[in-house]
């Protein structure tokens, strides 16, 4: 049985088409900088989003029609399998996310809920194996349930931190079964409402450990993903304490993390953050952490993780050139955590909201190519830090052959010289322009 009998496996077609099922930028084998798109991008679609949302939003209603809902909480979940591999197939994406609660319903106990789980992920094992399909990543859902209240890794209640433990190991089962690449903890509740009841080291201190213990478990069970902690500022919680890139950073060296632990960056958490896509990506790309995307975009007029399929180019251009800088982003990928707007409520429009973010990727994935054939960003850098390397002085700081005081004299003898370089920004941010439309 088919849950899109309307559309056909997505081709490329081009920007003329008229055919909305159809890529009008991305075509999966195009060789870009001597890799095939769908190499660089590493497409993955969130189970999540696309699977589980109702379209219900606090004033109002579910407005979305799916076709799953059968008629045990345990049919939809067998049902969702199906839909999910044939939206996949279509649409020619080869990787998938998704949280434990996603696939299976937690039923009346954690027996259940690890039996559900089990038997779920079997179904999606024969799907990959028939498909070829893979899994980027999964992660436990560890701030739906009322018990997540105080977090889970930063619970101020060890009974919850056991039920949390229990999920990620889990968690780690499945994805030694399903091959997982990566393995992601978002700490959604790991932060805090109000500094008068937290001890902040603790709570630290306790991620901290359920961080390691995962470790150790991934080599005591011979299946070691690359772990990714998801860095969000605020949202659920007031403050989380994984912030952004840069204090997930601190965080990840402060407890001796690195080697096994990088980043998953979403784009709309870097502006809830106050930062641009391209900033967190350049952060994590500096310190070597640069795991994985979670590509979508905010709404600048809303405060809040709106998840909107990516459709900014210009934006996406700047993210897929960290990305090229980067050497490539696996074993990471592009995944869609991205809902459809509430009004987008038609099953098709699942299918018509993938396509759009590929072809911004695309778009962004070959621009962000042009920029570094023609060296335009490297040319910029070399001028503006020119001096450093075509003065005496440059080169002798940089020689590590100065001091204060030989630097101070300098200044008295040439201070008042300084020739100072205009930045022309505004025309350089005119040709950028150029390159994307
Ligand atoms: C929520 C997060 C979440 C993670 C996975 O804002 O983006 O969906 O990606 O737990
Ligand atoms: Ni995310
Ligand atoms: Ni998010």
């Amino acid at each position: 049985m088919s849950y899109f009998p309307q559309v056909e496996k997505i081709q490329f077609e081009g920007k003329g088409t008229k055919n909305r099922f159809a890529f009008r930028h991305y075509k999966a084998d195009e060789v870009v900088l001597g890799k095939p798109m769908k190499e660089h991008l590493r497409f993955a679609v969130a189970y999540w989003h696309t699977m589980t949302q109702d379209g219900s939003d606090p004033f109002g209603m579910p407005t979305n029609e799916r076709t799953w809902i059968g008629a045990t909480e345990m049919d939809t979940a067998k049902n969702r399998v199906e839909a999910f591999f044939e939206i996949l197939e279509k649409l020619g994406v080869e990787y998938f996310c998704f949280h434990d609660i996603d696939v299976a319903p937690a039923g009346n106990s954690i027996e259940e809920f690890m039996n559900n789980l089990d038997e779920i992920t079997d179904l999606i094992k024969v799907k990959m194996d028939q498909t070829g399909i893979k899994l980027l990543w999964n992660t436990a859902n560890m701030f739906s349930h009322p018990r997540f209240n105080n977090g889970a890794g930063s619970t101020n209640d060890p009974e919850v931190f056991a039920y949390a433990a229990a999920q990620v190991k889990k968690g780690l089962d499945i994805s030694k079964k399903l091959g997982g690449a990566n393995y992601v903890f978002w700490g959604g509740r790991e932060g805090y409402e109000t500094l008068l009841n937290t001890d902040m080291k603790f709570e630290q201190d306790n991620i901290a450990r359920l961080f390691k213990m995962s470790i150790a478990y991934g080599e005591k069970i011979g299946h070691k993903p690359q772990f990714l902690i998801e860095p969000k500022p605020k949202e659920p919680s007031k403050h989380q304490y994984d912030f952004d890139a840069a204090t997930t950073m601190a965080f990840i060296k402060n407890y001796g993390l690195e080697g096994d632990f990088k980043l998953n960056l979403e784009a709309n958490h870097a502006t809830l953050a106050g930062h641009t896509f391209e900033h967190e990506l350049r952060v994590a790309r500096e310190y070597g952490a640069l795991g994985s995307i979670d590509a979508n975009q905010g709404d600048m007029l809303l405060g809040w993780d709106t998840d909107e399929f990516p459709t900014n180019v210009m934006d996406v251009t700047l993210a897929m050139y960290e990305i090229l800088q980067n050497g490539g982003i696996a074993p990471g990928g592009v995944n869609f955590d991205a809902k459809v707007r509430r009004s987008s409520f038609a099953m098709e429009d699942l299918i018509l909201a993938h396509i759009a973010g590929m072809d911004t990727f695309a778009r962004g994935l070959k621009v962000a190519a042009k920029l570094i054939e023609d060296k335009f960003i490297s040319d910029l850098l070399a001028e503006r830090y020119g001096k450093w390397t075509n003065t005496e002085i440059g080169k002798s700081i940089l020689a590590g052959k100065e001091d204060l005081e030989s630097l101070s004299s300098y200044a008295y003898k040439h201070g008042d010289a300084i020739e100072l370089e205009s930045s022309h920004i505004e025309y350089v941010k005119s040709v950028l322009n150029d390159y994307v439309f």
